[in-house]
């Protein structure tokens, strides 16, 4: 038995080391309960009183042994495995990096922050309100009474008889001078509606920039004042303005305002189609009775305002032909900005 014992250590040893053995088969050879050592042990009640312990010992050393020789190649096997991977999965840290495709601003709202940074430069706050809103602030406290001829030219959404879309932003303006007290200093950027049909030119949503200067002793030189800076900031140093008298119901006088070509300084060119100037505000001094409207006093204030397209500045800085590219999110556009 003693021999057949040292049989089974030296066979089992012999096939734990070699190559591709699969130890756990070799466990259930050798140990398993059907295993070649199990089969010895359960033969040792054959054994005298004498020999029983002694074998017993040598049957726990042959299993410990097997046991440890099988747990040491498992230890090795795994340490060459992950010097494997290792190897395999060297990282180079030099490699060049995959680039992320990144989004940007549209660039509406590139046009935007860069008129807002521009008039908040200037010392305005930006002033935000409702796109539903009374037809009493878009219209009546504007000095465009029901009925006025100023309500056809701008085809508006209404919800109810008293409730619409916002036409303009001004009605976010005649809120702030209800609220407030001169000197008021604002833009109120966002959002208009009107129902246009849309083509290369129009949008029945669009977006709007508008300001207002209210305090004592404001005058028409203020706003040129304004206007020739913002200008120069957004068009270049050497642009030029002029006003062309225009009327709005709202403001008195009133102004259309150019800019010299920013292309060909006013030589004339394809750009300004020759003109040598570009339309791109509406301006004037606020009329006596939309300040009375608000709860000014016309008599000790006085105040100027002016509004442009956002879409129509975008279009002009960046020669674009067609304002639905705006709206119709081609990434081949968009991402030439
Ligand atoms: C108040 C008083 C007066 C805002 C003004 C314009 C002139 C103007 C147009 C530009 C192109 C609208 O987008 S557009 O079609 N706007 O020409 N807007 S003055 O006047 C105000 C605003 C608020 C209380």
């Amino acid at each position: 038995m003693r021999e057949t014992l040292e049989k089974i250590r030296e066979s089992a040893l012999e096939q734990i080391q070699s190559v591709g053995a699969s130890l756990e088969q070799i466990r259930i050879r050798y140990l398993g309960k059907k295993g070649e050592l199990t089969a010895v042990l359960r033969g040792m009640g054959a054994l005298s009183a004498e020999e029983r312990p002694k074998i017993g010992e040598l049957a726990n050393q042959v299993r410990a042994d097997i046991e440890e020789a099988i747990a040491a190649k498992q230890r090795q096997k795994e340490a060459l495995a992950l010097e494997k991977r290792l190897k395999e999965e060297k990282l180079d840290v030099t490699m060049p990096g995959t680039p992320v495709a990144a989004g940007h601003l549209h660039p509406l709202t590139q046009v935007q922050r860069q008129l807002e940074d521009i008039f908040i430069g200037m010392g305005f706050s930006i002033e935000e309100g409702p796109e539903v809103e009374l037809d009493y602030y878009n219209f009546q406290a504007l000095n465009i009474p029901k009925n006025h001829p100023a309500r056809d030219t701008q085809d508006t959404f209404y919800i109810t008889d008293s409730i619409l879309l916002r036409s303009q932003t001004s009605p976010v303006q005649v809120r702030a001078m209800e609220h407030r007290k001169p000197p008021i200093r604002i833009i109120s950027p966002g959002r208009v509606y009107r129902s246009d049909a849309l083509d290369a030119t129009h949008s029945p949503l669009f977006h709007q920039l508008e300001g207002l200067v209210v305090d004592r002793g404001i005058t028409m030189g203020d706003l040129k004042g304004t206007l020739e800076i913002f200008a120069k900031k957004m068009f270049g140093e050497n642009t030029r303005i002029r006003f062309r008298p225009h009327h709005f119901p709202f403001t008195e006088p009133s102004a259309e305002v150019d800019v010299s070509c920013y292309v060909c300084g006013g030589k004339g060119c394809r750009i300004c189609k020759g003109e040598g100037w570009i339309e791109i505000l509406g301006a004037g001094m606020v009329h006596p009775f939309v300040l009375s409207n608000c709860g000014i006093d016309p008599e000790v204030y006085s105040g100027f305002a002016f509004g442009m397209g956002i879409e129509r500045v975008a279009m002009k800085a960046y020669s674009i032909d067609d304002i639905r590219l705006f709206y119709e999110n081609d990434e081949r556009f968009l991402e030439q900005f």
